[in-house]
C-alpha cells in the first residue's frame, strides 16, 4: 500500500521525489495523508482520497475549492495586512488536472500543507478562542463578495436540518436496534426538539437570511495556528465550501470550539458549553465581519448554535441506527456516543441561553 500511495502522491509532483506517505489527522469522511520528499522535507503536502459515497461529484468539489481559494488569494494580495493568512493551494497533475483517479477508481487530490502550523481538537483559553473567531471571520470576509451561485451544490441537503429529521424518521422506521437507556434518551431528545429543526430554513425562505458562501465545516481542528506566534493562520478542509448560510458555520464553529471536553469524549457529565470561550470567539469574529452582517444575522446566532449542535447529534444518531454507513467509526456504538455528546451540549446551550444572548446584545444596536 505504501508504494502505491507514494506513486499516487508522485502524480502531483513534477520531480517524482515523494518518499514517504503517512496518515494524518482524524477526519470522519475522507482519508488524509502527509506526503514527504526526502530531499526537501519542508515541501511536504497533503494527499487525500475523497469519499465518493459522500461527495458524489468530487470534480465539483475541486472546482469549488479552486474558485474559492483563487478568490481568497486575490483578496489577500489586494489588501495589505500585518497578519499572516495562508490559503491552501491545489496541486495539479502532469496532465494539468486537479485530481487523479487510480486503478481502483479512487479519487485523489493534493494540496499544499500550511507551514509551521498546528491544530487542536479542543481549546480552553480565551486567547486561542479569539483566534478561532478571527479565522472564521477572515474566511467570511474574504468570500463575502464571491457570489454563491458561482459554486456548485456538492452535497445536497447538507445542514438542511429538516431533511436530516426526515431521514432519521425513515431510518427509525426501517431498522431494528436494541432499546437501551441511551437510545431512548436520544429518541426522546429528538422528539422533544423536532419543532426546532426548520428555524434557519424558515428564516432563509422568508428572506431574513441570505444565501451566501459557507465553509460548511469550520470545526475547531480545521483552524490552523502558527506554532510560534499562536495566531490563527488558516482555515482548512474546504470540501464543503458551497452556497449556504453563514449561520451553519457560526453554529458549527461554536458547538465545536466551546466544548472543552471535545466531541469524542465518553465522559458525558463533563460536557458543557463554555460561554467565556463563546464570548471571546464572537468578539473577534464580529470585529472582522460587522461591516457586512445585518441585525437579522445577529438575531439568528443563538438559534444557529443550538440548531447545528442538535443537527450533528441527530446525524450521528441516525448513522448509528443505519449501521454506521456515513461517519467512520472505531466501534459499533461510536456514533451513539458521539450523538449523546452533542445532545448534552445542546442541553448546556439551552441552560445558558440568557448569557449567550447577552453576548450578542452588546453588538446589536
Ligand atoms: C465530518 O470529516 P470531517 O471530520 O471533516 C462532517 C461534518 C461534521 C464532522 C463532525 C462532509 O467532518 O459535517 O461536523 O464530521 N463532514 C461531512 O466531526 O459530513
Ligand atoms: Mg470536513
Amino acid at each position: 500500500m505504501t508504494d502505491k500511495l507514494v506513486a499516487i502522491a508522485n502524480t502531483f509532483t513534477p520531480d517524482k521525489n515523494v518518499t514517504r506517505v503517512r496518515p494524518l489527522g482524524n477526519g470522519n469522511i475522507n482519508d488524509t495523508f502527509l506526503a514527504t520528499t526526502a530531499s526537501q522535507p519542508e515541501t511536504s503536502f497533503i494527499l487525500q482520497r475523497i469519499n465518493t459515497q459522500v461527495f458524489r461529484q468530487p470534480q465539483w468539489v475541486m472546482q469549488n475549492i479552486r474558485i474559492c481559494t483563487e478568490h481568497m488569494r486575490s483578496r489577500c494580495q489586494s489588501t495589505s495586512s500585518d497578519r499572516r493568512w495562508d490559503v491552501p493551494v491545489v496541486f495539479l497533475t502532469e496532465k494539468g488536472q486537479d485530481h487523479h483517479i487510480d486503478a481502483d477508481g479512487s479519487f485523489w487530490r493534493a494540496m499544499s500543507a500550511i507551514k509551521n502550523a498546528e491544530s487542536f481538537d479542543t481549546i480552553d483559553d480565551a486567547e486561542r478562542a479569539a483566534e478561532v473567531g478571527y479565522a472564521l471571520g477572515t474566511f467570511h470576509r474574504l468570500t463575502i463578495d464571491l457570489p454563491p451561485e458561482k459554486l456548485a451544490d456538492t452535497l445536497e441537503g447538507f445542514h438542511i436540518t429538516p431533511r436530516y429529521l426526515q431521514q432519521y424518521e425513515i431510518v427509525r422506521e426501517k431498522t431494528t436496534h436494541p432499546e437501551t437507556p441511551d437510545t431512548q434518551y436520544c429518541e426522546k431528545f429528538i422528539g422533544d426538539r423536532a419543532l426546532l429543526a426548520p428555524v434557519l430554513e424558515a428564516a432563509k425562505q422568508r428572506g431574513k437570511l441570505p444565501l451566501r458562501l459557507m465553509h460548511g465545516d469550520p470545526k475547531i481542528n480545521n483552524v490552523l495556528f502558527d506554532r510560534q506566534t499562536k495566531k490563527a493562520v488558516s482555515l482548512i478542509d474546504l470540501d464543503t465550501v458551497k452556497p449556504g448560510l453563514i449561520h451553519y458555520d457560526i453554529g458549527d464553529c461554536l458547538r465545536s470550539a466551546c466544548n472543552p471536553a471535545g466531541e469524542e469524549t465518553q465522559n458525558w457529565d463533563e460536557v458543557y458549553f463554555d460561554t467565556d470561550l463563546c464570548r471571546a470567539i464572537l468578539h473577534s469574529y464580529l470585529a472582522v465581519t460587522h461591516t457586512f452582517l445585518t441585525e437579522n444575522d445577529l438575531a439568528y446566532f443563538y438559534d444557529s448554535i443550538r440548531l447545528i449542535t442538535f443537527e450533528l447529534g441527530l446525524r450521528f444518531f441516525t448513522d448509528y441506527l443505519a449501521g454506521n454507513i456515513y461517519f467512520k467509526v472505531r466501534y459499533p456504538e461510536h456514533n451513539l456516543a458521539r450523538a449523546i455528546v452533542q445532545f448534552k451540549l445542546v442541553e448546556s446551550i439551552e441552560s445558558r441561553e440568557r448569557s449567550i444572548a447577552l453576548i450578542f446584545k452588546q453588538f446589536q444596536s
